[in-house]
């Protein structure tokens, strides 16, 4: 059965022009992209999307990178798209993250890791309703 998910691509990323590469490898990697957009988060709207983390020591740091520069939001659909994205995303750290993922070859840090996905079913709607 197809599946939604709702992928990132993180301001790190688009300030190293990283955009059209990542982009090819998700529709390389079988993804559709049903709806796409370029946006800024406010800070708002940055720590709302991470509430999930409120209160961990990583979660200010992270708003305020969330915020730093434009992000890309992307709606994808595949069979199994959660899982697959999260497999083509590779792990958190970039350092740990499988080679040919896209942490792996797109990011710096743990914090300013290229990309995000969603990690289950229910965040999965509640992201992509969250952008579109
Ligand atoms: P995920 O993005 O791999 O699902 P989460 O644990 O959901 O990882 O964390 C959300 C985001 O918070 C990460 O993608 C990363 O940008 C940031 N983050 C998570 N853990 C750390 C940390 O230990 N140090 C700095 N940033 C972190
Ligand atoms: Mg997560």
């Amino acid at each position: 059965m197809k599946e939604q998910t709702l992928a990132l691509i993180k301001p790190d990323a688009i300030s190293k022009r990283f955009q059209g590469l990542i982009i090819h490898d998700i529709l390389d990697a079988g993804f559709e992209i049903k709806a796409m957009k370029m946006l800024h988060l406010s800070q708002d709207q940055a720590k709302a999307f991470y509430e999930v983390h409120k209160g961990k020591d990583f979660y200010e740091p992270l708003v305020a990178f969330m915020t730093s520069g434009s992000i890309i939001a992307l709606h994808l659909e595949k069979e199994n798209a959660i899982m697959d994205y999260r497999t083509l995303m590779g792990k958190t750290d970039p350092e740990v993250a499988a080679s040919g993922t896209l942490r792996h070859k797109y990011a710096e840090t743990t914090r300013r890791n290229a990309v995000h996905g969603s990690d289950s079913p229910e965040n999965a709607k509640k992201e992509i309703a969250f952008f579109f």
